[in-house]
């Protein structure tokens, strides 16, 4: 689903469902893009197509770390230290932090997508930097929805912010050349965001930015060669990933403490 308001982006999300579970999600689509505190859409679209079961993989959701902290500068400043930690250099962790915190779209917005960052130089390397690449055909099995949302309860975080952002980061952390994914919310009253990659599992950090601020997006730090990058992107957009496994989720690391 993408909706829009005149030519301004205001949310999308994607699902991979039984055909007989289609019609009631694209009638909660609807009604998310009827009520998003980004605004009210002028234009709705759906794209629905169907995937053959044969090429559906099983995965495991990515553990849950939650830091809570105090402002969003410290938020920033932990997500800089964790991307640093999965070898992104200090420079290229800072610059891409700025991009996303002054709109990395041309316009000076919020992106559609991703932006695609080689993890060594800083390069964006996405092909359409108002678009940028999303990450599509990912969800979780009932069951697994179902035990994620227990869990989720007892940290008081069972919203659908944090199941999509945890099912999105597991298929992007999943991804051959990905090496971190750094994220925080475009909605102007949800101010969490997250660094996740294969080893640091998803590291939410409670604040990223100023509440009313509606600038947010995704970066994807890529390390693999140009001719290997269009491979990448269609894996990301395309390759059908049903999650059956939970992982871990665990309580606060960085409790108000300064980093
Ligand atoms: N693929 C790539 N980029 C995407 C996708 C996608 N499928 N969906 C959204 N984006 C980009 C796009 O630039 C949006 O502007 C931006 O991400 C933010 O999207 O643990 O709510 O749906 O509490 O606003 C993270 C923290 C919340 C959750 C993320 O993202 C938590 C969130 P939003
Ligand atoms: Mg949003």
């Amino acid at each position: 689903m993408r909706a829009e308001c005149h030519g301004q982006h205001i949310s999308g999300a994607e699902r991979l469902l039984p055909g007989n579970e289609l019609e009631s999600a694209a009638i909660e689509m609807l009604q998310r893009a009827l009520r998003h505190p980004r605004g009210a859409a002028q234009k709705i679209s759906f794209h629905v197509e169907a995937v053959s079961a044969r090429c559906v993989k099983s995965g495991k959701l990515l553990d849950l770390s939650n830091n809570s902290v105090d402002s969003w500068p410290q938020g920033r400043r932990l997500a800089n230290r964790l991307l640093r930690k999965v070898g992104i250099p200090k420079a290229v962790a800072e610059h891409s932090i700025e991009i996303l915190a002054t709109g990395a779209a041309p316009s000076g917005q919020s992106m559609r997508g991703a932006m695609l960052i080689d993890a060594d130089s800083g390069e964006r390397l996405e092909s359409d930097p108002a678009r940028g690449v999303r990450a599509s055909r990912m969800d979780l099995t009932a069951g697994c929805r179902q035990r994620l949302c227990r869990l989720l309860e007892q940290l008081n975080l069972n919203n659908s912010h944090v199941v999509e952002a945890l099912t999105l980061a597991t298929k992007v952390c999943s991804a051959p050349g990905i090496v971190a994914e750094l994220c925080w919310s475009d909605d102007p009253d949800y101010l969490a965001g997250y660094v996740a990659s294969r080893t640091l599992g998803y590291q939410r950090i409670s604040h990223m930015k100023p509440a009313g601020e509606e600038r947010g997006g995704r970066a994807f730090f890529v390390r693999c060669s140009k001719e290997e990058l269009p491979n990448l992107v269609a894996w990301l957009e395309q390759a059908p990933l049903l999650i059956d496994q939970i992982g871990l989720v665990a309580g606060p690391l960085h409790r108000g403490k300064e980093v």
